[in-house]
């Protein structure tokens, strides 16, 4: 843990060059670091001065990297995959969680092509696999009116570590690549799948609108059956995962048969 990469596993930008051609995550808007705070951070106070969507941030390890409400992302370096990309879709505030939903998307397809089979989308947004998390997103906004200003969805990835080497909170609910694959994965390749992936998403949200992303997000995600305990600001509440429905939200069905739409919470496998 925590070794500088060798020269080969790098996501300096002359790595990523040749491995893909971003039309929106283009190389001029590529921002590597060896060690940062957070990228999502970063990411927000570049898209704040003015960087165009696209912009990309990029670090080999975080010092303070974020979970979803103040929580930490453990971000050992050299080892895994930390991003943040600064999106700025023409669309309503509503509709930003989808954005969370387009990037687990992405990040399962990666993670599959990269032959971890058993990777499965939770909502709103995790990656799992066999109910340990490989993966969160951490989607974070700023609004002009009832628009979008800017978005910054954040993608973390287990690859290279074990997660045996994380805190024993985080050791006990994680689990990487590595544990599965019993190999080590390429994190260039692996970055440069994850962006071509969520290039095509993104633009089909933006021009198809939510209905392929859903069909698609379905198709490798936790669903119906799984017994789950929802837990919000309001309070807790068991039942059985039933569906994403049209607007990007869970639909859960409870012990009476009734159905309710869960709109932000945690999710807990049980
Ligand atoms: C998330 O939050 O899953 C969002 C994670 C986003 C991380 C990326 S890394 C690049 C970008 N820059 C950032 O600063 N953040 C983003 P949440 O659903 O709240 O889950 C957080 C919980 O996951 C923690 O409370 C721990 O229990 C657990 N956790 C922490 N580090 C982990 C890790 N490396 N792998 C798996 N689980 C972890």
């Amino acid at each position: 843990m925590n070794a500088a990469p060798p020269d080969h596993d790098t996501l300096r930008p002359e790595r990523m060059a040749p491995l893909w051609r971003g039309r929106l995550f283009a190389a001029e808007r590529y921002h590597y670091h060896e060690r940062i705070g957070s990228t999502n951070q970063e990411a927000m106070q570049l898209a704040r001065a003015g960087a165009p969507e696209g912009t990309l941030v990029v670090a080999e390890g975080q010092s303070g990297g974020r979970g979803r409400l103040g929580r930490v992302w453990e971000s050992p370096s050299g080892e895994n995959l930390y991003l943040s990309m600064v999106l700025r879709p023409d669309l309503p505030v509503a509709h930003a969680p989808r954005l969370t939903l387009v990037a687990g998307l992405a990040t399962v397809e990666a993670v599959l092509a990269a032959g971890v089979a058993e990777a499965r989308l939770k909502w709103p947004n995790d990656v799992l696999v066999n109910g340990r998390k490989l993966a969160g997103i951490l989607t974070e906004m700023a609004t002009e009116g009832e628009r979008i200003r800017q978005v910054t969805v954040g993608v973390g990835v287990n690859v290279n570590g074990r997660s045996a080497d994380f805190s024993p909170e985080v050791a006990a609910r994680a689990v990487t690549m590595a544990d599965i694959l019993h190999r080590t994965c390429e994190r260039a390749e692996l970055l440069a799948a994850l962006l071509v992936a969520m290039e095509r998403w993104y633009a089909r949200l933006l021009t198809e609108g939510f209905a392929p992303i859903r069909i698609a997000w379905k198709e490798w995600a936790l669903l119906e059956g799984q017994r789950v305990r929802v837990e919000s600001a309001t309070g807790s509440r068991e039942g059985w995962l039933e569906d994403l429905d049209e607007e990007g939200f869970l639909l859960v069905r409870g012990a009476e048969g009734e159905i309710w739409r869960v709109l932000a919470g945690d999710v807990v496998l049980v």
